[in-house]
């Protein structure tokens, strides 16, 4: 796995190519001068796909911000799906984009692409999630830690177990994101971490399954729980959607969620928001998916064959919820 701790800045490998675009098979936009002009920078994208509301503000976010500097975007939603992406990004290096990026679904599998890429000269930058692969294959990371998010969360729990005067037993669902992508392998890691070192003997995930980061994913998968494990207490789900389906179910079960389910959720998205000021989710880990215009400009930079981090990192809050009310008309996505 990509050590996301032993980024160090170095220098980007790759010499930016200043090709034309040949004609896009997907979705293309440009603000820039006449298309194809040899100083409008030509951006392949493959988004993962539209599993959540995460990943909705995500997409606005890279769509708005390459108009902003004047790209043109060549975006390709991979729905979820690892071959998506792959062939998205060597339709990308037949056109001969300037620069390929792209947010992984999964963490493995990538190299043979990457050094595709690579032999063709055309510097790749992650965003979002990273991958399991060399080093020299990609110029930067655009995105969050996610281990650490896995802290938070299991920092923030304690919080919630405090203020609701909970006592016994800590009998913990943990709803996963989509199997081997980096932020549900990170954040199981990083709440296990905490719950290792300090709760070994009152904290226990009983359950903990994939629902795929989705909201239908999430109401199914916690239903079964509900009826395999009635005592559950707390919901840790790794993104707001999972936890919204599960609310449904936790509802649907007779049952009152972020009272008789403590919950906590990652991301901070709108819904999730409202939810929280309605009392059904108990505290919220934020993950900032506004990431395109660092985005932008970290594609300026390897195409000029400038020096960028290895891993630009983004900022993010913790929120309780008693901060819903007052944060919720402040939110951005
Ligand atoms: O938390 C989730 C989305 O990769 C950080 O993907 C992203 C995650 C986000 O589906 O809602």
């Amino acid at each position: 796995m990509l050590n996301r701790r032993n980024f160090l800045t170095a220098a980007v490998g790759v010499a930016a190519t200043a090709g034309l675009a040949a004609c896009a098979k997907e979705d293309s936009s440009s603000t820039g001068s006449s298309s194809g002009g040899s100083d409008t920078i030509t951006l392949g994208f493959s988004q993962v796909g539209s599993e959540s509301g995460w990943r909705s503000a995500n997409t606005d976010s890279v769509k708005s911000a390459a108009k902003e500097a004047g790209y043109k975007l060549q975006f390709s939603d991979a729905q979820q799906k690892q071959e998506n992406q792959i062939s998205a990004i060597r339709s990308f290096i037949a056109q001969k984009v300037d620069v390929i990026a792209f947010s992984p679904v999964v963490v493995t599998g990538w190299d043979a692409v990457l050094k595709e890429a690579q032999a063709a000269k055309i510097p790749v930058v992650l965003t979002d999630r990273s991958v399991e692969s060399d080093e020299s294959l990609f110029a930067t990371l655009v995105g969050s830690d996610f281990t650490d998010e896995g802290r938070r969360a299991a920092r923030i729990l304690e919080k919630v177990l405090e203020k609701a005067g909970h006592k016994g037993d800590v009998k913990i669902a943990q709803l996963e994101g989509t199997t081997g992508a980096a932020p549900a392998i990170e954040r199981a890691k990083g709440f296990k971490e905490v719950m290792d070192a300090d709760h070994a003997d009152d904290w226990k995930i009983v359950v903990t399954q994939t629902g795929d980061f989705t909201r239908a994913g999430g109401k199914q998968v916690m239903s079964a729980f509900l009826q395999s494990n009635p005592d559950i207490n707390v919901l840790y789900a790794h993104n707001d959607d999972m936890g919204l389906g599960a609310i449904q179910a936790i509802e649907a079960a007779g049952k009152k969620p972020g009272k008789d389910i403590l919950i906590i959720t990652v991301d901070g998205v709108k819904d999730g928001f409202i939810a929280m000021s309605e009392g059904k989710i108990n505290a919220i880990v934020e993950c900032n998916p506004l990431l395109g215009p660092q985005l932008m400009d970290v594609v300026k930079k390897v195409h000029a064959g400038e020096t960028v981090e290895r891993w630009i990192k983004t900022e993010e809050s913790d929120f309780m919820q008693d901060q819903a009310k007052d944060a919720l008309p402040t939110r951005k996505y």
